[in-house]
């Protein structure tokens, strides 16, 4: 069985959402950041970046959200949740390695800025530029996203709990969703599959 390390609110959510919609046979376990849980020895033994999701398998730890979800697309074929032909694939890769590389970034300067910087003055400017650097990297989003319903087009894929995770943080960034109507429109899609109500449910338990 694998075991899945998340906690409360953050880009842990997509993978758990991920081995819900595959399938699969998983365990999640909670951990409060908030408290450093992820600073813990036991959980450093685990994965020593310290950071959450990490996916333990039988192959071993597996870090890096765009990797968990794409290992459980291709562990879990059946639940069709990525494409197999490979331009196709890579199209997945890129929009997932761009929330996960730049997206996800923008965000952590809200938070985190003390990754970057120590100087009070630096923190505060690295904050205060968040809504405008978060809104636009949705703008890029909405304007290269189909119609939908998904990210992908037609086929829900590993692309679409990833979108949503990261677009479920725009009001705390300070981004007013109804400016991007596809992205809105798509989290609020995804937000309705049992799936997802499942996980988040288990999530505010
Ligand atoms: N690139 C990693 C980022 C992981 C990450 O930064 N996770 C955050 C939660 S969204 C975390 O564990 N933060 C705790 C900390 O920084 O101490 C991924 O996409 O999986």
């Amino acid at each position: 069985m694998m075991r899945l390390y998340y906690a409360r609110g953050a880009c842990s959510l997509a993978s758990h959402i991920t081995l819900e919609e595959a399938g699969a046979d998983y365990q999640a376990v909670r951990l409060n950041t908030a408290e450093g849980e992820q600073r813990s020895p036991a959980y450093l033994a685990v994965n020593p970046k310290g950071r959450v999701p990490a996916l333990v398998t039988d192959r071993g730890v597996l870090t890096e959200t765009p990797a968990i979800l794409a290992f459980l697309a291709q562990t879990h074929p059946q639940a069709k949740l990525a494409p197999t032909e490979p331009w196709a694939f890579a199209q997945a890769q890129a929009f997932n390695s761009y929330l996960c590389s730049t997206l996800h970034v923008a965000h952590a300067h809200r938070h985190r800025g003390a990754r970057w910087a120590d100087d009070p003055a630096a923190l505060a400017e690295m904050t205060r530029k968040v809504p405008e650097t978060v809104a636009a990297c949705f703008q890029l989003v909405e304007d290269s996203m189909p119609e939908g319903p998904y990210v992908l087009g037609d086929a829900y894929s590993i692309c679409d709990p990833y979108l949503f995770t990261m677009s479920d943080w725009m009001e705390g960034d300070g981004v007013d969703p109804r400016r991007f109507p596809k992205v809105h429109a798509h989290r609020e899609r995804v937000r309705a599959r049992p799936a997802v109500s499942k996980v988040l449910a288990e999530e505010a338990a």
